[in-house]
């Protein structure tokens, strides 16, 4: 048994009878809703899951984490777990103050004692933490465009949990999960980290690897916060179940892990490992571009496919657990089995099956065949309902653009033809429409036209979640904003982003509203194109420009873009 796996890991909890104390004095605290990252963050700090750390990083120790991966005192911790506030929040906040740190229904779950709080240097933290200041990684675009301006750091007490109703009996603390392995006498156990569904060259891979280090495995999937774009957990969940009973009886056990990962590659990769060693586990599986986070603005990988290994290598003693290479499986069609991609030498001459991720959501996407040998039916059967083949899946037609672009009248014959078409419902969401029901409280400013886009894309999403189509035709003017409602979308299904790139001077010539006259004379303020920015998208999937060209041809295009995505049946 390993020695760590019979003492318990420190948590930050006081007992349930302070608790109870503690949020009736918490109740006339200052309080911070927390984030959902932050929830996360919260939970593995309370829980042991981030031991050594006590609390929110102090400034000394995120200056050492991020330039070094190492506290102030020299203990190796390589990801920043910070306390992010807006600047009006923290203008109440000195050092020394005690705040109450609220769940999102506003239950108490830990007060922070304020140590520090600071202002940090984001492109700084963005360059030595993910290795590059760039919005297309997750993380940076979290940092610049979620994150708040200032930073409070300081102890944790524990006051309770957060609350899960989900899958309630598959989570485990750390804790949990060493008295586990004491009770089922595991000695050494193999972690598998994944965000992704299993098929069955990762069945193939882990049991591998466990027999390998004469292990027993622990499948040990995020459930908290992964890269924009995946699987739910949900959907996850029910496949990791269904692979369980392929491993053979009482060798493998499946715990979920409230992690907000940050897909930091290397980094990313010796803070996982880290996680792990506290969860009382003495082996991790570290594969190809671990916790890569996709490509960069230049198209170019942000990681090398193995400097996570490299990094972890390097690491290996320090954190404590031994690293387990991933062993890239293939299937090998004539021998009907998976084999390790670097034990099959040129002269077997044997043809090598593979569907990459893009094939299996084109897949998906489609409708089409996924065989036997790629994954397992009970897999394929669960990914199928929830992703049903595109053209029965609820999408959105977000159309940007300046005012008198002709965004609401394309959009407007787009929902006619839609509606012509049948099969789901439409929902226009226009510009000035929203702004009647939905946002008639707000201005132009730049928070309030965020405020009224995000609601726009909180309601598309609803729509696209429950199989509908949702068309919105707000101006939408700041990159950022686009990029948040369409990861909200995009969790659910297709965002189609049209551009209505009609030149200032035309719209301004038509000024069918006479806004443009009465905003050239100073009358309207802070209007769009004129005495206040739009930021035209880089990558729409369609930009159109409806000068001299009728409305019908226009939206016509757009159908044509629908069906080449398989969103529409022509
Ligand atoms: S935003 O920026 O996306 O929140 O704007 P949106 O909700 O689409 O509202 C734009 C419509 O409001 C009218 N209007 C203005 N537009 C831009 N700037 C200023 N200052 C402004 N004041 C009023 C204008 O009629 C817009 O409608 P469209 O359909 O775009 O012409």
């Amino acid at each position: 048994m390993p020695l760590s796996n019979l003492v318990p890991i420190p948590e930050l909890y006081v007992s349930y009878e302070s608790a109870q104390k503690l949020k009736g004095e918490a109740a006339e605290l200052l309080s911070w809703d927390l984030t959902p990252r932050q929830i996360c963050d919260l939970e593995l700090l309370m829980n042991g899951g981030f031991n050594p750390l006590k609390g929110f990083l102090s400034e000394a120790d995120y200056n050492g984490v991020v330039d070094t991966m190492r506290l102030a005192d020299g203990t190796l911790w390589p990801m920043p777990i910070t306390l992010d506030v807006s600047e009006k929040f923290a203008e109440q906040i000195a050092p020394g103050t005690d705040i109450a740190l609220r769940d999102q229904e506003g239950v108490i779950l830990a007060i922070l004692s304020v140590t520090d709080k600071w202002s940090p240097d984001k492109h700084h933290e963005a360059e030595k933490v993910f290795g590059a200041d760039d919005l297309a990684h997750p993380a940076v675009n979290y940092l610049h465009n979620v994150a708040g301006p200032v930073y409070l750091g300081g102890p944790i007490t524990g006051i309770q949990q957060p609350v899960h109703y989900d899958f309630k009996a598959r989570r485990d603390t750390p804790n949990e999960l060493r008295a586990l392995f004491r009770k089922m006498g595991w000695q050494k156990i193999v972690a598998f980290q994944t965000r992704n569904p299993l098929h069955r060259a990762h069945q193939e891979l882990t049991f591998r690897a466990a027999r390998e280090a004469q292990a027993n495995l622990l499948i040990h999937p995020v459930v908290g916060m992964t890269k924009p774009g995946d699987v739910d957990h949900f959907t996850r969940v029910r496949c990791y179940e269904a692979v369980l009973d392929q491993y053979p009886a009482s060798t493998t056990a499946l715990s979920l892990l409230n992690l907000a990962m940050r897909m930091a590659g290397p980094r990313e990769a010796v803070w996982h490992g880290l996680i792990r060693k506290n969860h009382g586990c003495t082996h991790f599986i570290v594969g190809r571009d671990h916790a890569g986070p996709g490509k960069n603005s230049q198209g170019e990988d942000f990681y090398g496919p193995y400097d996570a290994q490299e990094l972890f290598r390097e690491y290996e003693d320090e954190i404590g657990l031994k690293m387990v290479d991933f062993k890239q499986m293939v299937y090998v069609q004539e021998r009907a089995q998976y084999e390790p991609a670097d034990e099959i030498a040129d002269s077997d001459k044997v043809t090598i099956l593979n569907i990459s991720g893009t094939e299996l959501r084109r897949r998906l996407r489609e409708g089409l065949d996924i065989p036997e040998w790629f994954s397992f039916p009970e897999v394929v059967a669960e990914l199928r309902r929830t992703s049903p083949p595109r053209s029965k899946q609820g999408f959105t037609v977000f159309f940007t653009g300046l005012s008198g672009s002709g965004k609401s009248t394309v959009a407007n014959a787009l929902m006619v033809k839609l509606m012509e078409m049948g099969g789901r419902p439409v929902t226009l969401l226009d510009g000035d429409v929203v702004r009647k029901h939905l946002s008639s409280e707000l201005g132009f400013s730049k928070e309030h036209r965020d405020i009224n886009i995000k609601r726009i894309g909180f309601v598309a999403s609803e729509i696209t979640k429950n199989g509908g189509i949702a068309i919105c035709a707000p101006i939408a003017p700041y990159t950022a904003t686009r990029r948040a409602v369409r990861e909200m979308i995009e969790a659910h299904g297709a965002f189609i982003e049209v551009h209505v790139a009609t030149p200032i001077e035309e719209c301004e010539a038509r000024d069918r509203k006479g806004l443009y006259k009465l905003a050239r004379e100073g009358k309207i303020k802070e209007f769009t194109g004129i005495s206040d920015p739009y930021e035209a998208p880089e990558h729409p999937e369609l930009r159109i420009d409806t000068t001299g060209v009728d409305v019908d041809h226009c939206a016509h295009e757009v159908i044509l873009k629908l069906e080449s995505m398989g969103l529409i049946k022509g």
